[in-house]
């Protein structure tokens, strides 16, 4: 037994991450169901490490060091249950098996309830930053036992990405499914950030005029500001793009049908469970979901719509300011949303999950990596038990100097015609938790007048009812 980890599931996400192990120093066992894979693998790459090409279970669970840390790279699903059957008997006490890939957290739960029977630390790991993350430094979500990071802890961190301070974007997220949730609501707050990077291009375009060239400068110019991020530095480049074959800008070819596979609604879905509104993210997974019925989208193209009123270019200029203004402040929204789940979640399951930290592993590697988040980072340092992030002063007093814009941005949007879902549903978000008093009131009286579902009161505790088929008068319930 010579190798310090193991690899399992060797299509694009796992051979990179072994490559990765292996590039920093460590002896990589390497194993996969189709043993061609393996090979491949060690043929092509072999000279970048120590690699330990293995044909079967038995023969790769030998070539492990004991404890042993087994990283499961395969299909999500029940992909990973017939490698985890395969594999467990084989394994002893205190031997790892560490699930990279995209499960869901209830499936995480359930997996490392049983594996604890037998002894085995089961690491449900969220990854994020695509195959290019894995091979060069990803972002690493570990949850599971918390002993199991004193040993592969170390590991990661040599791995995993850095961010602009040089520490590892990974750290312990929290017991059992708690990296996976966090991957999870990662990938939404991803879906939203998305959906309203989107939202702002079409806005440049069809409100202020601009092409797919123009709007690439903006962003360019935006990603040198608060917005710096790897998504609207990739947003430039793609806008920028030229299809060679038309000579016309590339997002012009592309089937503008968004597709998804699966955990932006997740993160909805568990956030309905929860009781958290994430609108945000949820309309983000709405827009990708209408995007893609092509037939409803034709039969309504004769629908009336507003008269266009181009902007001079002056105007256009203003505009491009705001739709910034627009974007930031949306953008603390959504992440206001993702963070509430996840607080939610610990309440929910007990996890004890420092959200600085979370922001703080964001920081490199990921896909929404973003200079932003080392300033939810700190907003979390400053005070652990921030109730929201629109309550700390800093997003609070941005958020504030936005909202004139943001609210004009979306005039403009109402006015021309052009469908903002993620700029106003965040814009009413916040509207929503500002505001003095809500039609909640209403929808309480209408409840009880319907179903005798009763009601507090502001001025006294308890639950009353009225008779409302009766003389109206106020019974305590
Ligand atoms: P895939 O998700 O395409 O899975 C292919 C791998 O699963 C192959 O190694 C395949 O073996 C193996 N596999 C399957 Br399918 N069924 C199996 C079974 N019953 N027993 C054993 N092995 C089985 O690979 P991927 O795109 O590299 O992603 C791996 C994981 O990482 C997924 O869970 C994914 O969601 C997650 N992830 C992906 C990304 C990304 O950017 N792609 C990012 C973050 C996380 P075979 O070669 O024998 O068919």
């Amino acid at each position: 037994s010579t190798a310090q980890i193991g690899v399992t599931g060797l299509a694009v996400m796992g051979r990179n991450l072994a490559r990765n192990f292996a590039r920093n120093g460590y002896a990589v066992a390497v194993h996969n169901r189709t043993p061609a894979r393996t090979r491949a693998l060690v043929e092509e790459f072999g000279g970048e490490g120590e690699f330990v090409a293995c044909e079967s279970a038995k023969e790769f669970v030998a070539a492990l060091e004991r404890p042993r840390r087994l990283v499961v790279m395969v299909k999500a699903g029940d992909p990973t249950d017939a490698v985890i059957q395969e594999f467990a008997p084989l394994l002893e006490p205190g031997d790892m098996i560490i699930d990279g890939g995209n499960a869901h957290f209830t499936d995480t739960r359930r997996r490392e309830r049983e594996l604890r029977e037998q002894g085995i630390h089961f690491v449900g790991m969220g990854v994020s930053g695509g195959e290019e993350g894995a091979l060069n430094g990803p972002s690493i979500m570990p949850g599971g036992p918390k002993e199991s990071y004193d040993s592969l802890g170390p590991m990661l961190e040599k791995i995993s990405a850095k961010a602009a301070d040089g520490s590892p974007c990974v750290s312990h997220v929290g017991p059992d499914g708690a990296g996976h949730f966090v991957k999870m609501v990662h990938n939404g707050i991803e879906y939203a950030d998305m959906q309203l990077i989107g939202e702002a291009y079409q806005l440049l375009r069809d409100v202020a005029g601009y092409s797919p060239a123009q709007i690439a400068e903006i962003f360019r110019t935006w990603n040198q500001g608060r917005l710096d991020s790897y998504l609207i530095e990739i947003t430039a480049e793609v806008l920028s793009h030229v299809d060679a074959e038309t000579g016309k800008p590339f997002v012009d070819v592309v089937v503008d049908q968004a597709e998804q596979k699966g955990t932006g609604r997740w993160t909805v879905q568990i956030a309905l469970d929860l009781g958290v509104p994430v609108s945000g993210i949820a309309e983000a997974v709405f827009a990708r979901s209408l995007s893609g019925h092509a037939a409803l989208r034709e039969a309504s193209r004769g629908l009336a719509g507003p008269t266009a009123r181009p902007l001079s270019e002056s105007e256009a200029q203003a505009f491009a300011d705001r739709v910034e203004q627009a974007l930031y402040a949306s953008k603390i929204v959504s992440y206001t949303q993702g963070f509430h789940e996840i607080d939610a979640a610990r309440d929910e399951y007990g996890w004890d999950i420092d959200l600085g930290a979370v922001s703080a592993l964001w920081r490199g590697g990921c896909i929404i990596r973003a200079a932003f988040l080392d300033r939810i980072r700190s907003a979390y340092d400053t005070r652990p038990d921030l109730p929201s992030l629109l309550s700390d002063a800093t997003f609070a007093q941005e958020i504030g100097d936005a909202q004139d814009d943001w609210r004009e941005v979306l005039i403009a949007a109402t006015r021309e015609g052009v469908p903002t879902p993620g700029f106003a549903a965040a814009l009413a978000y916040y509207d929503a938790l500002r505001a003095e008093r809500l039609p909640a009131a209403l929808t309480q009286g209408q409840r009880d007048y319907f179903g005798a579902h009763t009601y507090r009161r502001v001025d006294r505790d308890g639950s009353f009812h009225t008779l409302w088929g009766g003389d109206r008068s106020e019974v305590s319930a």
